[in-house]
C-alpha cells in the first residue's frame, strides 16, 4: 500500500471508531433529558430509573469518547499538516468554540451524575439540557470543519499564499447548515434505535407482564418515537444534503447515483452497482425522472453527469454502495417504527412478534452502521480532494512516512478499548441489575 493510502486508513479507522462514541455521546443527553420529562410529567418512577440507568451507560461511553476524540484531533495535525495549515489559518474557528461546548457538557454532567439527588426536578431537566446542548454544540462546530472541506469560502489562494481571510463566512459555509443538521438528527435517531435494541433484547428474557418486561417495554416505546421521528427527519435532512450537492458537488452526487450523462429526466436507480467499463448501473431498479425531479422539484432539471468531469476528478464508484446502503437503513428504521407505534399505540397490542422484537433488537446497530456508511460516502465521494478543488489528499498528507506501524498499533488499541468498553458496560450493568431498583 502507498503512504497515503496508508495514512487514509490510519485516519479513517480512528474516525470510524471515534465516531461510534460521539454519536452515543450526542444522543443520549436527549434521550435521558426525555425520560426525565416524562417522570416529572407522569410521576411514573420507571423513567426515573431508565434516565438513571442511562446516564450511568453515557458516562461510559463518554470516557471512550473523550480519548479517542484527543487521538482524532492529535492524529489530524500529524497526519494531515497540509490540511491544518489550511484550517489554522482559515476556519479556527470551530476548533476553537468547540472547547467551549465541552466545558458546558462535562461540567453540568458532573453535576447531573453526582448530585442529581439534590437538585430540585427543574434544576435536573436544566442540567441535562445544558449537558445535551454542549454536546450537540460540539457535533455541530466539528461538522463545521467537515462542511467547509466540501464548500471552502472566505479566503482566496494568490500564488500559494492565503489571504483575504474572513474567518465568519468560513465558518458560515454554504455546507455547514445542511450538514450540521443532518449529522445531529441521525446521531438521535442511532442513539434512539440503540437503546431500543438494548430494550428489546432484555424483553426477549423478561417473562411477558412481569415489572421489568413492562419497563423495558415502556423504554423500547421510547427508543422507537424519537428514533422514529428523527428517521423521517434524516429523511428530510438526507434529501436537502442531495440537493446540496446537486449545486456544490455534482461529481459525488453523480457518482452517488451512477450517472454518466448529463440530463434532465434522470432516473433514480435504486440498488445494484456501477459499472465502470459500461457505464451501466447493474441490477437497479429504474425509477423514471426521479433524481431530477428529487434534485430540483422538476422533472425538467439538468442533472450533471460523470462524464462531464475529467476522469482524475471522479470519485471512486463504489460509493454508490455505501450511499444506497445509508438510505436503504433509513428507510427501512421508518417503516419499522411506524409499525412498531401502530402495533403498541393504535391496536395496543402489549407484546410484539418474534420477527417484530428481531427487527427492533438489530435495529440501533443498523443505525450505526447507517452513520458509519454516510461518514465514509461523505469523505471518500469527496475524493480525489481534501479540501473540494482547493487542496488534494495527496498534498494535505504528511510526508514523514512510517505509518504502516502506526496503522497496526492503532488498529489494536482500538479492537481492545472496544473489547473493554464492552466488558465494563456488560459488568457494570450486571453488578447493577434492573432488580435493584425496580423487584421482579
Ligand atoms: Fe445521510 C451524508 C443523504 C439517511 C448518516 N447523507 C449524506 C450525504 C447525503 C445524504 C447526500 C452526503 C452529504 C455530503 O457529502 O455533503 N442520508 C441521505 C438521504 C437519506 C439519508 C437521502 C435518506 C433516508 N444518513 C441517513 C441515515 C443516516 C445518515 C439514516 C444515519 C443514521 N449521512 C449520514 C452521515 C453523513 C451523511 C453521518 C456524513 C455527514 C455529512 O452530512 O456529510
Amino acid at each position: 500500500m502507498d503512504e497515503i493510502l496508508l495514512t487514509r486508513a490510519l485516519f479513517g479507522t480512528t474516525m470510524a471508531f471515534h465516531i461510534i462514541f460521539a454519536t452515543m455521546g450526542v444522543a443520549l443527553p436527549l434521550m435521558i433529558l426525555s425520560a426525565e420529562i416524562l417522570y416529572q410529567k407522569t410521576k411514573d418512577k420507571d423513567y426515573a430509573v431508565m434516565a438513571k440507568r442511562w446516564i450511568k451507560g453515557f458516562a461510559i461511553l463518554l470516557a471512550v469518547a473523550i480519548p479517542s476524540g484527543t487521538i482524532a484531533g492529535v492524529q489530524l495535525s500529524l497526519l494531515w499538516p497540509g490540511y491544518m495549515k489550511i484550517i489554522g489559518e482559515v476556519v479556527p474557528l470551530p476548533f476553537q468554540i468547540e472547547i467551549f461546548a465541552f466545558f458546558i457538557e462535562a461540567l453540568f454532567l458532573s453535576i447531573y451524575v453526582y448530585a442529581a439527588d439534590r437538585l430540585s426536578p427543574l434544576m435536573r431537566i436544566v442540567s441535562v439540557s445544558l449537558v445535551a446542548f454542549g454536546a450537540a454544540a460540539s457535533a455541530v462546530l466539528i461538522t463545521n470543519a467537515h462542511a467547509f472541506q466540501n464548500t471552502p469560502v472566505g479566503f482566496r489562494i494568490v500564488e500559494g499564499q492565503i489571504v483575504d481571510v474572513d474567518p465568519w463566512a468560513a465558518f458560515f459555509n454554504p455546507n455547514f447548515i445542511v450538514a450540521a443538521s443532518h449529522v445531529l438528527v441521525t446521531a438521535y435517531m442511532t442513539g434512539a434505535f440503540m437503546l431500543a435494541s438494548v430494550a428489546a433484547f432484555k424483553m426477549l428474557k423478561a417473562s411477558p407482564g412481569s415489572s421489568h418486561f413492562v419497563y423495558y417495554r415502556k423504554a423500547l416505546m421510547l427508543g422507537l418515537i424519537i428514533g422514529g421521528l428523527f428517521s423521517i427527519f434524516s429523511a428530510v435532512t438526507g434529501h436537502e444534503s442531495a440537493i446540496h450537492l446537486h449545486h456544490y458537488n455534482p461529481e459525488k452526487l453523480a457518482a452517488a447515483e451512477g450517472l454518466f450523462e448529463t440530463r434532465s429526466h434522470a432516473p433514480l436507480k435504486i440498488g445494484g452497482w456501477t459499472d465502470p467499463e459500461t457505464q451501466e448501473v447493474k441490477y437497479a431498479i429504474e425509477i423514471p425522472g426521479l433524481l431530477s425531479f428529487l434534485a430540483g422539484y422538476s422533472f425538467d432539471e439538468v442533472v450533471r453527469g460523470l462524464n462531464d468531469f475529467p476522469k482524475e476528478y471522479w470519485p471512486p464508484l463504489f460509493v454508490r454502495v455505501l450511499f444506497n446502503g445509508m438510505v436503504g437503513i433509513g428507510m427501512l428504521l421508518i417503516v419499522l417504527s411506524i409499525i412498531g407505534f401502530i402495533w403498541r399505540h393504535i391496536l395496543k397490542r402489549d407484546v410484539f412478534p418474534k420477527w417484530m422484537m428481531s427487527c427492533f433488537v438489530v435495529s440501533g446497530p443498523l443505525a450505526m452502521l447507517a452513520i458509519e456508511l454516510g461518514w465514509i460516502f461523505a469523505c471518500i465521494g469527496r475524493q480525489p480532494w481534501a479540501i473540494y478543488r482547493v487542496l488534494s489528499t495527496a498534498d494535505a498528507a504528511t510526508t514523514a512516512g512510517h505509518i504502516a506501524p502506526l496503522f497496526v498499533l492503532f488498529t489494536g488499541l482500538y479492537v481492545v478499548l472496544g473489547i473493554i468498553t464492552v466488558l465494563v458496560l456488560y459488568f457494570y450493568f450486571k453488578r447493577h441489575p434492573l432488580a435493584e431498583e425496580i423487584p421482579v
